[in-house]
């Protein structure tokens, strides 16, 4: 168990980046702006390490960060529609930085943030924890929000975000991470030849601006979003459906069922598997469906559908402000969300 870290200096900022060893040589690399993961590495089938998540060449892209790789992302998750939302009888409006909607917490959401970082490690595992002040007002929002984030990793390869955080008003959180997976390592292939599935049986319908419009997909009747027998992403993904129509692939939130696994990613060139498991009622699939100009480490532009990224949270505010309540925090509660991707 170890943690390292090295300095650098992007956009005159100091920032540091952490690397986080279990005993079994996986690596997580995160960075205190915006929680970045950058890193984790994992072993293939032959045991050989690679970066099984999307990372920028040049860390200066992190400063704008198209795609918001591997970010926290808070206040909320995802979009709210009109970008407004009433709480006990006040309308707060919110930036519309998605057509006349908001997403992903506004201009300068939590993956901007630069987070107070602790290091802790012990025998069990290590720990990065990161910490940050959101502003009464900030973004639009009620409340002064005092956010605590656990990125834990121990020796089972089993890699843990823990969010806590507390208000002195009510207000909205839906906190997730949007980190861009693909088990072939280094971005070698197309996520289309991994197999995913989704432990869930309904799906948000959305628009054509990835609003959740409140009705839900039965998916006993829509095998190209019924993810319950796992299958190769990329299938069902370029067949004639609406709702893939409007996402150009998936990007919804599907809603969990009960049960232990969540959903699971698997490549079966590399032999590489990836369990999560999470508290939240939630997860949006998205199959990174816009490609993305700027350099990857294996020195190639980022190709659309070479990473699927599973946003565990609550379903995001829709028409009618459907799924609100899910996100509200009071004062007198504490909001808690737990995720656990874990590596076989
Ligand atoms: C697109 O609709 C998707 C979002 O879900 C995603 O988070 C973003 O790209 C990076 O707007």
């Amino acid at each position: 168990m170890n943690i390292t870290k090295r300095q650098v200096v992007l956009d005159n900022k100091e920032i540091t980046l952490y690397q986080l060893y279990n005993d079994k040589g996986m690596m997580v690399e995160a960075m205190n702006l915006g929680g970045i993961i950058t890193k984790i590495m994992t072993e293939d089938k032959d045991g050989k390490f690679e970066n099984v998540v999307l990372e920028w060449q040049d860390l200066n892209t992190y400063i704008e960060n198209p795609g918001y790789f591997g970010a926290i992302i808070g206040r909320t998750a995802g979009r709210i529609h009109k970008a407004q939302v009433t709480i006990d009888n006040n309308i707060y409006t919110f930036p519309q930085n998605d057509n006349a909607n908001n997403i992903h917490g506004g201009i300068t959401g939590f993956d901007k943030k630069i987070w107070e970082c602790e290091e802790i490690i012990d025998q069990e595992e290590v720990t990065l924890k990161l910490k940050c002040v959101s502003e009464d007002g900030e973004e639009g929002y009620p409340g002064q929000l005092d956010v605590v984030v656990y990125y834990k990793l121990n020796n089972s390869n089993e890699f843990t975000i823990r969010y806590e955080a507390t208000t002195n008003k009510t207000t909205l959180v839906n906190l997730t991470q949007h980190t861009y997976f693909n088990l072939s390592g280094d971005a070698k292939r197309s996520i289309e030849k991994q197999e995913m599935f989704i432990n869930s049986d309904k799906v948000c319908e959305i628009d054509h601006q990835a609003i959740p419009t409140g009705n839900l997909i039965d998916l006993s009747t829509d095998s190209i979003f019924n993810f319950k027998n796992k299958k190769l992403i990329g299938q069902d993904i370029n067949k004639e459906h609406i709702q893939l129509t409007y996402a150009k692939g998936y990007d919804h939130p599907w809603l969990l069922n009960e049960g232990d696994l969540a959903a699971q990613l698997y490549d079966p060139i590399s032999k590489r598997s990836m369990e999560i498991r999470t508290n939240q009622e939630a997860v949006v699939v998205y199959t990174m469906n816009h490609p993305n100009e700027n350099k990857l480490t294996n020195g190639n532009s980022a190709p659309r559908r070479y990473a699927v990224c599973f946003e565990t949270q609550a379903p995001p505010i829709g028409y009618n402000e459907v799924n609100k309540e899910l996100s509200l925090l009071k004062p007198e509660n504490k909001y808690y969300h737990e995720t656990t991707f874990a590596f076989k």
